[in-house]
């Protein structure tokens, strides 16, 4: 006799239970998470720190920042008197939703709007796990060249935002911004696609405009 054997697929499908419970909560409590995407170096603390300085009169902002190991850039964040908690995940290279369902009550949530979250420095398996995020938001930095988005399409498949950051460095590095805005847009047709220098702050009244927007709606 033979019965239908149970499948249980073990990680992504748990993870994702958890970020629709997750996503249930952060609804009734009117936060938007924001997961922030990209390279080891890419400008992701530099991006965040910027939205901050940016948008902290109008809303309520945390930030969860996930590393391997220590507390750098939770400092950063810190020292902005802006509420952070870091991860760290002792070596897994990207974040799952488990470890934002036990951050979340860190918080007090009744007092968030933005709720960032720094993913580990990696292009590659971050973009596998939901996390519970309203939205996603990938940074490639212009000296990393602009073949990324061919290479590691994930990423930017699955970001409803692609930023060329570092923007300011293109006339050192021989980056195509059109090939990278094509491979994006190829493989995610309503990608927003965005060039950005948080050290000349090119860019940001465009992008800004755009995010408060995203933001807006998921409240
Ligand atoms: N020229 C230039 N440098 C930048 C820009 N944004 C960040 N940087 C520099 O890039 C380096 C890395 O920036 P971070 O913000 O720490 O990058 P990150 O992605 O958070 O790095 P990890 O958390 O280690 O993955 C720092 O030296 C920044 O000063 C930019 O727009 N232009
Ligand atoms: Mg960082
Ligand atoms: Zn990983």
């Amino acid at each position: 006799m033979s019965k239908e054997i149970k499948v249980v697929k073990q990680v992504m499908e748990w993870n994702d239970d958890v970020s629709d419970k997750i996503k249930k909560l952060t609804s009734e409590k009117k936060v938007c998470i924001v997961n922030v995407m990209g390279s080891p170096g890419a400008g992701k603390t530099s991006f965040i720190t910027r939205l901050i300085e940016e948008l902290k009169d109008e809303y309520k902002i945390g930030v969860i920042e996930g590393d391997i190991t220590d507390t750098i850039d939770a400092e950063k964040i810190d020292k902005l008197g802006i509420p952070v908690v870091q991860l760290q995940t002792n070596g897994a290279c990207h974040i799952e939703a488990m470890s934002i369902e036990h951050i979340l009550p860190m918080f007090d949530l009744d007092n968030i709007d933005i709720l960032f979250v720094e993913n580990i420095g990696n292009l590659v398996c971050p973009a596998e796990f939901n996390i519970g995020e309203n939205f996603r938001v990938a940074l490639l930095s212009v000296p990393e060249g602009d073949d990324k988005v061919a290479k590691y399409p994930l990423m930017f498949a699955t970001s409803d935002s692609l930023i060329m950051h570092k923007y300011d460095m293109k006339e050192y590095f021989d980056f195509d911004d059109m090939r990278v805005e094509n491979d994006t847009l190829d493989r995610n047709p309503k990608s927003k696609v965005f060039r950005l220098s948080s050290r000349t702050n090119e860019g940001y009244e465009e992008f800004i405009s755009w995010f408060k927007d995203k933001v807006n709606e998921s409240l």
